[in-house]
């Protein structure tokens, strides 16, 4: 009979064990770059409220085969769901703000293109994101309608073969930054996508600050007044909303890994804190109110990651329905940010200080329970499947 190993705090149901050699190699090495390109810095970027070298770190991600890297073909890595998905859970226990840069790019932008997109576009763009060298962002949200994009008013019409495009978006990750913005808008045929070279004329991206969460990240509104495009910009393959929803279900699939990034190095953090910090004589560690509160965040840690590795394999045999992304968002997401407020709480007064991630994810996790789909609008996707009745109007 085999002996079983070593308890390990931070895998404590061993999950790691029916990880294949692959997926600890991926997990490694996304590791690796985090240690070295971005644990040493990022609470600094968040302070400061941006990445000085955000270019040079999507070259190094691109460079590790991280952007699109679930995807086949167009110098994309053709990994496996649950290989990105384990890279997502090592980008995110750095930093949210990191996850959304290699999510947007890979699951949102270049997924667009990927699925939607002529042979043209794919081979324009794909391999340039790939690498890095071009980034993309993703243009859905508008001031006036979140979680209702059926609702959009960003408009294109035809004038001859072109397309002219006029359109305002919110909330934009990488839209400052980006060198091509696939956007959403309503034309006479109903919604359809837009590959737009962000030094169109007519494009501005004038970024969103005051932000007090996923300060390491760009986040931009996109104005696009007049925008002329050929006709070859639309992406092609798809109208309607099932286009620009089928790209939040892969961004959305990372987010249910990546959370989990963040609630385990909330959970590490507290962990060691509560080993060393002595109060009435002893290591907080030691008082059960303390330990109720650590075996709670293990336990919904481990069932998150369970989770997340079971919608992964699905999503491997080509089996994972977006309900069940709904459900891994809604319970991941949820449940990263109670283990990220507990741990701040263990933390006491030094739990508020960005000397130690724990506030940091925090704060990150509020934007997470958001963008993707609300906690609600998740819960109403549910809600529908389990019942078959819309609650949404
Ligand atoms: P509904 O009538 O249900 O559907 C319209 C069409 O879309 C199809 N569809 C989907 N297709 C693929 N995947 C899905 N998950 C789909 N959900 C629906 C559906 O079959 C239908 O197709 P067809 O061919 O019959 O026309 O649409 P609805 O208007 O009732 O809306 C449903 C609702 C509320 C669930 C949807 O609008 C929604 O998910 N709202 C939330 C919006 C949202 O998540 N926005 C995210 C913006 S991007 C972002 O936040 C990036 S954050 C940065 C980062 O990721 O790091
Ligand atoms: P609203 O839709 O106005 O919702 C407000 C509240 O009302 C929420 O609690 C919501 O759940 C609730 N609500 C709405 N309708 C219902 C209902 N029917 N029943 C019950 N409750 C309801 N978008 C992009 O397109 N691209 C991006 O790259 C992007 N990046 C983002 C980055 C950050 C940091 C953030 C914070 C957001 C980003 N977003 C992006 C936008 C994000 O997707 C939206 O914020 C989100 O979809 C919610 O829309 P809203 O903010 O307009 O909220």
């Amino acid at each position: 009979m085999n002996k079983p190993p070593a308890f390990d705090p931070l895998d404590p149901a061993g999950i790691d064990l029916i990880l294949t050699d692959e997926e600890r190699a991926v997990r490694a090495s996304v590791r690796q770059l985090c240690a070295n390109r971005i644990d040493p810095f990022v609470a600094d970027w968040f302070e400061a409220g941006e990445i000085p070298d955000i270019r040079g770190l999507a070259k190094e991600l691109g460079a590790l085969g991280l952007l699109g890297m679930h995807l086949e073909g167009y110098g994309c890595a053709g990994m496996t769901a649950t290989e990105y998905g384990l890279a997502c859970l090592e980008l995110e226990a750095s930093d949210s703000g990191i996850r959304s840069l290699v999510s947007v790019q890979g699951s949102l932008a270049m997924f667009a293109i990927w699925k939607w997109g002529s042979e043209d576009q794919k081979q324009t763009w794909l391999p340039r994101m790939a690498t890095g060298e071009a980034i993309g962002c993703f243009g859905l949200t508008e001031p006036d309608s979140g979680s209702d994009p059926a609702n959009m008013s960003s408009r294109a019409r035809r004038d001859g073969s072109d397309w002219i495009l006029d359109a305002r978006k919110m909330w934009i990750t990488n839209g400052s930054v980006a060198d091509v913005a696939v956007v959403w808008a309503r034309t006479d045929e109903g919604i359809r996508g837009f590959v737009v070279p962000t030094d169109t004329p007519g494009f501005s991206a004038p970024q969103i600050k005051h932000k007090m969460s996923l300060r390491a990240s760009v986040t931009s509104e996109l104005v696009l007044d007049g925008v002329r495009l050929p006709a070859d910009a639309v992406l092609p393959e798809v109208t309607g909303l099932k286009g620009p929803l089928s790209c939040l279900n892969e961004a959305r699939y990372g987010i249910v890994w990546g959370a989990m990034g963040a609630a385990r190095s909330s959970f590490q953090t507290a962990l060691e804190y509560a080993g060393s910090r002595q109060q009435f004589g002893r290591p907080i560690a030691g008082f059960q109110l303390t330990q109720q509160k650590l075996a709670d965040m293990a336990v919904e840690l481990t069932k998150g990651t369970l989770l997340a590795l079971h919608l992964g394999r699905a999503k491997d045999r080509g089996q994972l329905r977006p309900e069940q992304v709904s459900l891994g968002k809604l319970n991941n997401v949820r449940e990263a940010l109670e283990i990220c407020r507990t741990a701040r709480t263990i933390l006491g007064a030094n739990g508020i200080s960005l000397e130690y991630p724990v506030i940091r994810h925090m704060n990150n996790l509020e934007s997470v329970l958001t963008y993707e789909g609300t906690v609600e609008m998740h819960t109403l996707i549910l809600g529908q499947a389990l019942t078959g009745q819309s609650a949404f109007a």
